[in-house]
């Protein structure tokens, strides 16, 4: 039995498994057992994907050998190559590439597959910083416009406090927040659970009755999508006209509340009070004016107003997936807001909101493995790889370029490590998957996954990944982190399958750059590497490799006792600990973002803005329907698809309510068919009363399936989704979708 951290994808957790081998093979996965499980330092059990990893880590359809392309791209024919062919061809195009086009030619595109130190994209990326350099990004798929919203706010993304506190609450709005299936740190559960035993009223808003809903929620709020900013502006509308918000806080620490607040500059600009009581747009900010949009009950917006502002101290907990929207900016600014008039800002037992990384120092490492400096320094957002791939040379600043006023190349090779995001996570797959096919444009396209995905389909070269039980690894928490999870190697790679990073260094060496790139050191000489990285950095405590191998624990973690509370001194002394705002106070009102000159889409004040696919507008009469590709519990993101135990409990289905399944005459278990402008696919259905009216939900990363007629047949929602980014952050918007559903005619 080897303890071990689970196999580090993007899965929203990291927990402890126990693994059975005998004879060379994984026979059995238990979770943590750890003696003296405590709230300080509770034990860090798996989900249901960690429990059934075995029938991952043995799939039949397991990559065991290189591939090269024989038919036309995406088509998926496929020959088996010796390795040698394989690394000299991509070592021959890199060379071919970089003497006609650059380095700002090459791409190592987002992909989450593998957050494990010595593993994934990071041993991509190494590589190509020693070769010159490649195209670079910045922001994510999954907090683009958190991240970029909550600084704009608080000038920092730290603004969480450490879990433990969550047990000092009175009361918790859970909002677009499902840990109970989307992990959010392993253990959020568990800690709301605690805090709702000790008394804690828990009220959920969300389109959908998750699990989070049924398991930690008093009470079920169902919201109709992309109209939170509207609710959230009408409970502070409440707050402020019955006098229920910490009107001293406000004054003491807060800008842009009102005309006596107004920043140098813009003193006779919109204040946030303008805004709710429409001193300049004439439309007052009441419960009946949300209703009409969010579809919430005009009594229940001024219900949970006056039950967040007095229920003090309370946690407003902002879940991504109201973010992956149209304006996702504003709802992030607007939750923050609300943190800010009921004066739960740097309170034990209160949350700020925003992206939450937790005080004191953010959390996690996340990636320590070493990648040395990108020499080319421009980079892009994460999700407009597309456009650079089709017209890069053009895009500049206002397409969110950095580090440079102008790219020298469009992309023209990509090498995606751990990463289904060209295709499958993408939005608006059939668009995407036609520039692929293009091999004009992308000239040399290599893919390093343990599956030949729907992305690996439309590589010119697949290259078979081990898994992570396979080599050794290291990792820390996912978002919350206090802990350092060891991930030894357990069993041999199959077939000839290798690591990410012997790949990257059979690479290097065919580049002259393998001494550079491996610096002597095995995947096991990393690990230690890092654990010392770690315990100069981050936990003093922590044990060398050879005592943790020795003792397997597989984890080391430091139990805390006294949980931090982000902004505790700024409450405490504004003028002494100001925030790092241009004002140095909470900004309700931004004046960097006033100065953007773009009130529409980026208003200086959070408001609610109608999304560009809404039930609001013209393209309502041909897609009624609002669709959200939520995170399902039986899958991270597209890992895992395929593992017919998860499949059986999890079928993927198309859920819609009763009301929208009656008039088009479509029963529970139905194959329907979804579809707007961009795509279709068809799915079973289930019927259910846990989602809204009006509002659908596919759960994202099931594998694109097209049959010959182009329809997907698998329910791969980014069939549906679009390519349009945010105004402020360039983040993707992927929730942002409006659809119709028939019954399927059979065929
Ligand atoms: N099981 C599992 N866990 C995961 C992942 C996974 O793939 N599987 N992925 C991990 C990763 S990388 C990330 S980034 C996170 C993502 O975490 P999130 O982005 O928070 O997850 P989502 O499921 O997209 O959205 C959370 C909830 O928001 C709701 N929602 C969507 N739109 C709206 C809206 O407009 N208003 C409101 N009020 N609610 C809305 C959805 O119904 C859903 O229940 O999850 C992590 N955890
Ligand atoms: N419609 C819609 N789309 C979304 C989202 C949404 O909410 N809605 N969420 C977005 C979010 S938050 C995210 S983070 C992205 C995630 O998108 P991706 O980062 O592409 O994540 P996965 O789909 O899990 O694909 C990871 C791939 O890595 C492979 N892999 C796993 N382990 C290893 C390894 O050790 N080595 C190698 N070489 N490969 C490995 C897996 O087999 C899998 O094919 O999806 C985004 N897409
Ligand atoms: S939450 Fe993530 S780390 Fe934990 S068992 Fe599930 S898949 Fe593994
Ligand atoms: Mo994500």
């Amino acid at each position: 039995m080897v303890r071990t951290g689970c196999p580090s994808h993007n899965c929203g957790g990291r927990c402890l498994l126990r693994v059975f081998v005998r004879d060379g093979r994984i026979v059995r996965i238990e979770t943590d057992d750890r003696p003296g499980d405590t709230l300080a330092d509770p034990q860090l059990r798996a989900c249901v994907r960690g429990r059934a990893y075995r029938r991952r880590q043995y799939h039949p359809d397991r990559l065991m050998h290189p591939l090269k392309r024989v038919g036309g791209r995406g088509e998926g024919r496929f020959e088996r190559v010796s390795w040698d062919e394989a690394l000299d061809r991509v070592a021959a195009e890199f060379k071919r590439i970089k003497a006609a086009y650059g380095n700002e030619a090459f791409y190592v595109p987002y992909g989450t597959g593998s957050y494990n130190q010595i593993n994934g994209r990071q041993t991509a990326q190494r590589l190509m910083n020693l070769f010159g350099g490649s195209l670079g990004f910045y922001n994510s798929y999954s907090w683009a416009a958190i991240s970029a919203a909550t600084p704009t706010v608080y000038g920092t993304c730290v603004t969480g406090n450490q879990r433990q506190d969550w047990l000092n609450s009175r009361y918790i709005l859970m909002w677009s927040w499902n840990p109970a299936e989307m992990r959010d740190g392993t253990n959020s559960e568990y800690f709301l659970r605690q805090a709702r035993e000790r008394g804690a009223r828990v009220v959920c808003v969300d389109p959908r009755l998750t699990l989070s809903a049924a398991a930690l929620a008093d009470e079920w709020v169902p919201i109709r999508p992309g109209t939170d900013a509207a609710m959230m502006t009408a409970m502070a509308f409440v707050m402020v006209r019955e006098d229920l918000h910490d009107a001293e806080f406000v004054r003491t620490h807060c800008v842009g509340f009102d005309a006596s607040q107004m920043p140098a500059g813009a003193e006779g600009a919109e204040s946030y009070t303008d805004y709710l009581f429409g001193a300049r747009d004439g439309v007052p900010k009441t419960p009946e004016w949300a209703e009409g949009i969010c579809g919430v009950p005009r009594g229940t917006i001024a219900r949970l107003a006056r039950e967040y502002a007095t229920t003090r101290p309370g946690v407003l907990y902002q879940g991504y997936g109201m973010q992956r929207r149209a304006y996702g900016e504003q709802v992030v600014r607007a939750g923050c807001v609300l943190a800010a008039l009921t004066g739960n800002v740097g309170l034990p037992g209160g949350w700020a909101g925003g992206i939450a990384l937790q005080a004191p120092d953010g959390g996690p490492l996340w990636l320590v493995f070493p990648t040395g400096e990108n020499p080319v320094k421009a980079a892009i957002p994460s999700f407009l790889w597309t456009e650079a791939v089709l017209r890069g040379r053009t895009m500049g600043p206002a397409e969110g370029l950095r580090g440079a006023d102008r790219l020298t190349s469009d992309i023209k090779c990509i090498w995606a490590v751990a990463c289904n995001a060209l295709i499958n996570q993408h939005g608006n797959i059939n668009r995407t998957a036609r520039i692929l096919a293009d091999e004009t444009k992308v000239e040399f396209l290599v893919v390093q996954d343990n599956f030949l995905t729907p992305t690996a389909r439309f590589a010119d070269l697949v290259l078979p990944a081990c898994t992570q039980f396979e080599t050794w690894g290291l990792e820390d928490g996912w978002k919350y982190g206090d802990e350092v999870l060891l991930m030894p190697q357990i069993v041999e790679p199959p077939g000839e399958t290798k690591s990410d990073y012997r790949i990257a260094a059979g690479i290097a060496a065919r580049l002259g750059l393998e001494p550079a790139y491996t610096e002597g050191r095995t995947e096991r000489d990393w690990v230690a590497w890092a654990l010392d990285y770690y315990r100069r950095t981050r936990f003093p405590g922590l044990p060398t490799l050879d005592e943790l191998e020795r003792s397997n624990a597989g984890v080391y973690s430091a139990p805390v006792t006294e949980p931090a509370v982000a902004f505790a001194d700024f409450r405490r002394d504004p003028a002494g600990h100001p925030l790092p705002t241009p004002s140095g106070r909470i900004e309700i009102f931004s004046k960097a973002l006033h100065d953007l000159g773009r009130p529409a889409e980026i208003p200086a004040v959070p408001k609610y803005i109608q999304e560009w696919e809404s039930p609001f507008g013209p393209e309502a009469v041909a897609y009624p329907l609002a669709a959200l590709g939520p995170h399902s519990l039986s899958r991270v993101h597209s890992t895992m698809e395929g593992v017919d135990w998860l499949e059986e409990a999890f079928p993927q289905r198309l859920f819609l309510n009763p009301a929208d399944a009656e008039p088009r005459r479509i029963r529970n278990g139905d194959t329907v068919k979804v579809w707007n402008d961009r795509g279709a696919c068809l799915v079973r259905c289930r019927v259910t009363p846990r989602i809204m009216p009006g509002v659908v939900a596919l759960p994202q990363g099931a594998w694109w399936t097209p049959g010959a007629d182009g329809i997907d047949r698998r329910g791969s929602v980014n069939v549906l989704t679009s390519e349009r980014w945010t105004p402020l952050a360039f983040g993707n918007a992927q929730h942002t979708i409006m659809v119709q559903v028939e019954k399927a005619r059979a065929d």
